[in-house]
């Protein structure tokens, strides 16, 4: 089986000779070798340098080549990976972020093995620091649950193993990479484009994901527009799709999960509320347009206080999906700021749990999204 491991960049000189090695062992143990390919956006740092300068095990070849796609982003960089992949006619693509510390040689098999015995999409299954992953734990998870009934833990996880067929459904429609799936959109879109479509989806159980954090309140915003965006432009395209769906539906998990206390991710509480509070103000003229009279209520109020439980952070983001079908909202900026009181809400009833303990409310959080998904085809 020939595997290519591709790796997006930008600026991470400090962390993808690391990332490049455990790929490359991993190659090398598992697949007799294969080629490790860089896409990076220009990287201001030696980026390119540490991925080409990276001593690696014979049979193993390592590439780096600047994208061309005119928006610059980590989905411009994966196209371009995918495009390489097909050239090189290579029967898995598997994707590792480039700030990745924990990852090991086994990652490149678990991600890569699965493909070979018939799945076409693999998931990261890890263990992150309750404070990590914010908009995954939020709105990724919670919404691809509800609405595609698909219990996956981490729907933009950034590293994953695609088939060649998908990368095929992936690289179909030229004009999706002209939007947020360019940039941060991209991980939500191969994996709710791999459901929708109804191909054969796993997890896989990694342990744990140590990368860069980032401090949500301080640059997580831009982030959640490209997500949140992207979210809402699938549903109007797979309405079909989730319409029907009633039920969540475990996904199958590849071998287990270790579990343990990540290292600690640090969140800057009075910043969230802060630029919550702002960022409300700013947007409150478009936001009283978007939500229902009852949401928006709901919202001033856990703005003062910082409750904001999952039913009303349901039907926030139910009443921007169909305020973005109806073209009242164009992207998901407005609702940063609601964002941004959610995860204050969740640090302060965190504070004091295990990550393990955590993981429980996000849990539940799913299930309150399935059972207030009528409230969204109401509104829709
Ligand atoms: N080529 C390219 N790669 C990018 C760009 N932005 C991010 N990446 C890469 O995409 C991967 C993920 O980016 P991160 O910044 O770590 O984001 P993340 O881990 O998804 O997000 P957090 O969980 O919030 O830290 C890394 O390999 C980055 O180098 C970009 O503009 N261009
Ligand atoms: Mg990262």
């Amino acid at each position: 089986m020939k595997v290519m491991v591709g790796i997006p960049s930008y600026n991470n000189e400090d962390t993808i000779s690391f990332v490049v090695e455990q790929a490359a062992k991993g190659l090398k143990k598992y697949f007799n070798g294969g080629i490790v390919v860089n896409a990076d956006g220009g990287s201001k740092d030696r980026t390119r340098e540490a991925v080409l300068n990276t001593k690696v095990p014979e049979g193993v070849e390592v590439r780096s080549f600047i994208y061309k796609w005119p928006i610059p982003g980590k989905g411009s960089a994966m196209k371009e990976l995918m495009e390489v992949a097909r050239e090189e006619k290579v029967d898995v693509l598997v994707f590792v972020d480039s700030d990745l510390r924990s990852i090991t040689p086994e990652w490149i098999y678990k991600f890569a093995k699965p493909i070979e015995e018939g799945y076409d999409f693999v998931a990261p299954l890890y263990i992150r620091h309750k404070w990590d992953g914010t908009i995954t734990n939020n709105i990724a998870y919670p919404m691809t649950a509800s609405l595609y009934g698909k219990n996956i833990r981490q729907p933009i996880g950034g590293d994953f193993g695609v088939s060649t067929k998908l990368i095929d459904i992936y690289l179909s429609d030229e004009d999706v990479w002209k939007t947020d799936v360019a940039r941060f959109g991209v991980d939500i879109f191969l994996t709710t484009t791999a459901i929708a479509n109804k191909f054969k989806v796993i997890q896989t159980a990694l342990g744990l994901k140590i990368h860069d954090p980032k401090d949500p309140a301080a640059s997580l915003g831009p982030m959640f527009n490209q997500v949140v965006g992207t979210l809402f432009m699938l549903m109007v395209r797979y309405e079909d799709v989730w319409k029907g769906i009633r039920t969540l539906e475990d996904v199958p998990v590849w071998g287990e999960l270790i579990k343990g206390e990540p290292d600690p991710v640090n969140v800057t509480l009075s910043l969230l509320k802060e630029r919550a509070q702002e960022l409300f103000k700013e947007n409150e003229a478009i936001l009283q347009k978007v939500l229902s009279e009852e949401t928006l209520k709901g919202v001033i109020k856990a703005l003062k206080t910082f409750e904001f439980d999952d039913i009303l952070w349901s039907h926030v983001l139910y009443d921007g999906a169909a305020a973005y079908k109806k073209g009242i909202l164009k992207n998901a900026e407005p609702l940063i700021p609601l964002y941004f009181a959610k995860t204050a809400d969740f640090i302060e009833k965190t504070k004091d749990m295990s990550s393990l303990e955590a993981e429980k409310l996000i849990e539940e959080r799913a299930e309150v999204f399935l059972e207030e998904k009528p409230y969204l085809i109401e509104k829709w």
